[in-house]
């Protein structure tokens, strides 16, 4: 990563950490301990791609933006992430023990608080946009249809549950994509389209803006399989080689390691040609989409 990027990167997570601390800080709740466990795994860290992609595609279309970035949005989606996260980690589903380096929360914590968390994450995530002082109120409904679809039945909830029931089987290469564009790329998509619909995006960019983010979603994907036999542990936050344990079909599985980093490539490529009528003020969702090709955890 380039330290132009590196620095760029550092001062955006800054402003988005500030804006969930907040978050959570404020939300009304009569238990502070079940604040505390939710501060757990939200703040434990994270690459906070969705939240850099939402103010990434904002800067695209609004270069001098009359009103600066609302926040709100970022933590919106990165709040459905980290719900996500934490539910994906239980027994009933990966069963998984690291997250974000730290235990998962229903190690840290138990289950039914892991459960809780998740459940108050998701839904604080609709009154912020709703609750947004900064947002327009057609923005906000346009926001809360997208994140919404992407996140339960016919994004990420239904991509999980047809993760869970093809453990076993044989799934081809089609319907590998279509379980990933619903598991992982339908989140990251209304990361871009939320920062898009916050600059006050015409229907053009949207689309422009949807392409990238279609292949970008699959690139991540790609990469996350990857990872899976590459990676180490200790870089990756989280326990590696679990896809071949739980003989999983991934990426690399169908492909090979070498034809999974091609398609990573050609879904990098693909990314960046979506983006060309932007010019400049789209490099920061390009040095993303380089980013997410090249990480390493
Ligand atoms: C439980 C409804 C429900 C859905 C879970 C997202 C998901 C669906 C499961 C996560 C399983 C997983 C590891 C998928 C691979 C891609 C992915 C989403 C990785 C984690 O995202 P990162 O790498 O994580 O952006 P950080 O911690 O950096 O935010």
């Amino acid at each position: 990563m380039s330290s132009s990027l590196q620095l760029r990167l550092q001062a955006l997570r800054a402003d988005i950490e500030a804006a969930l601390t907040e978050a959570i800080d404020s939300a009304t709740c009569s238990n502070p301990s079940l604040l505390a466990s939710s501060r757990h795994s939200l703040v434990a860290g994270g690459k906070r791609i969705r939240p850099v992609l939402a103010v990434a595609a904002f800067e695209a279309v609004s270069p001098s933006p009359a009103s600066p970035f609302p926040f709100a949005v970022s933590s919106a989606v990165e709040l459905i992430h980290t719900y996500s996260l934490i539910h994906d980690d239980l027994p009933a589903m990966d069963d998984d023990d690291l997250r974000r380096g730290v235990p998962t929360l229903h190690k840290a914590f138990d289950e039914a608080t892991a459960i809780l968390v998740g459940d108050g994450l998701q839904t604080l995530a609709f009154q912020l946009l709703s609750e947004s002082t900064e947002l327009s109120a057609g923005q906000k409904v346009r926001m809360i249809q997208r994140l919404a679809a992407a996140s339960g039945f016919s994004g990420m909830v239904g991509g999980q549950y047809v993760d869970i029931t093809s453990e076993g089987k044989e799934i081809d290469l089609s319907e590998l994509e279509s379980l990933h564009a619903m598991k992982t790329g339908a989140l990251i998509r209304a990361a871009v389209a939320l920062g898009g619909i916050a600059g006050s995006a015409s229907e053009v960019q949207l689309e422009a803006l949807d392409r990238y983010a279609r292949h970008i979603g699959l690139a991540f994907q790609v990469i996350d399989d990857i990872l899976d036999v590459e990676g180490d542990t200790a870089t990756l936050g989280k326990t590696q080689g679990k896809d071949e344990v739980a003989d999983k079909a991934t990426y690399v599985k169908l492909l090979g390691l070498d034809g999974a980093k091609d398609k990573a490539g050609a879904l990098l490529d693909e990314a960046l040609l979506a983006l060309e009528n932007f010019g400049e003020s789209a490099s920061l969702l390009c040095d993303i989409a380089r980013y997410i090709v090249a990480r390493n955890h």
